[in-house]
């Protein structure tokens, strides 16, 4: 049965020292408490898309001065990956700014998947929607995740993005559930929302048939051009801290990542995200866009925790 969204919302009143002491006990029960599960991201195409998404870099809607770049060649990827994998990383997350794949671009997407599937990492992808035969192909090429983000809840989607609605996003997350891929679903937190969109944010999420296997969440990366750079106020650390333990909570067997925005994060609140529950970051020095904490930096961190890379 899914959580009502009365207890979601009590969840997230609750004293902060009691909901992240029972996360980090949730936590325990269901993970290596210091295992965390590195990712490396590699945008597969960048820039000029359709979508509005008011955080994003790549919207053709804004003007942020990023280069655009066409779908790039796969042996690129192929050497990313392996890169990535020799930093220490066990999955890489191919992403592209696209509204929609076009079948003409599958061929060569299925290849990308193949070969880093072929170097014995995990396969992602974010690609925006897909078809029931698309996903279902990407299954075959050795797909293990598709990533596609609700960001936030229902009601303060349409401040953020005009260019599709709540109910598309769900319906891409339904056929890639039915292609049998593991779905990578959350959110983002500093755009503008109230407690209440974070409430709802995971009341949605954990009301989906089955609960994501992987919840990033991201904290905004503010990039110049954007709406949200502009208007959005950056949330108390202490929200990041609650929307990790009460993600941990509701979806137990579930990875958290802790996604973008680390860069601008302390590494006493990273801490307290692990503890309350988060177990899986990107790493490398990029993120899709922009800068991301380097390796070094990871390994120094994690290590300073007694955590290590899973
Ligand atoms: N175009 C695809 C889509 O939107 O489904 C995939 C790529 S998109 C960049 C993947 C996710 O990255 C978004 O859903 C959003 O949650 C996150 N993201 C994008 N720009 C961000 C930013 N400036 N700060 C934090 N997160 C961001
Ligand atoms: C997710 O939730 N965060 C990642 C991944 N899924 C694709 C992307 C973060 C992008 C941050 C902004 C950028 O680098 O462009
Ligand atoms: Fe396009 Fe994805 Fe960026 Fe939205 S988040 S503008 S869909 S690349």
């Amino acid at each position: 049965m899914p959580p009502s969204r009365a207890l979601v919302a009590s969840m997230f009143d609750r004293p902060l020292f009691d909901l992240v002491l029972e996360a980090a006990l949730v936590h325990r029960a269901h993970h290596d408490p210091s295992a965390v599960q590195w990712s490396t991201l590699l945008s597969i195409k960048t820039g000029a898309c359709p979508e509005d998404c008011g955080y994003c870099a790549q919207s053709a809607h804004f003007d942020t001065g990023l280069p655009r770049e066409e779908l790039i060649d796969v042996d690129a990827v192929e050497a990313a990956a392996r890169r990535a994998k020799e930093g220490g990383s066990t999955r890489f997350c191919m992403g592209a700014a696209w509204r929609r794949v076009a079948d003409r671009d599958m061929p060569v997407v299925e290849e990308m998947v193949r070969r880093v599937k072929g170097l014995g990492l995990e396969t992602c992808c974010t690609l925006g929607t897909v078809t029931e035969s698309q996903a279902a192909r990407l299954k075959q090429a050795g797909l293990d995740y598709y990533n596609h983000n609700l960001d936030t809840s229902r009601e303060h989607y349409g401040e953020v993005v005009s260019t599709r609605d709540y109910d598309e996003r769900l319906a891409t997350l339904d056929r890639v559930r039915k292609a049998g891929v593991n779905v990578c679903s959350g959110g983002i937190l500093g755009l503008g929302e109230r407690r209440e969109d974070r409430v709802g944010l995971l009341h949605e999420l954990a009301s989906l048939a089955e609960p994501p296997e992987s919840i990033p969440i991201n904290q905004l990366v503010p990039v110049p051009g954007t709406p949200m750079a502009g208007k959005a106020k950056p949330v108390p650390w202490t929200e990041l801290v609650r929307t990790i333990a009460v993600a941990r909570i509701l979806m137990p067997r579930t990875a958290v990542r802790l996604s973008a925005g680390r860069e601008s994060m302390t590494e006493e609140l990273q801490a307290w995200c692990f503890f309350a529950g988060a177990n899986s970051i990107f790493t490398g020095d990029q993120l899709l866009t922009t800068p991301n904490r380097g390796i070094d930096a990871d390994r120094f961190l994690l290590a300073s925790l007694d955590l290590h890379p899973s």
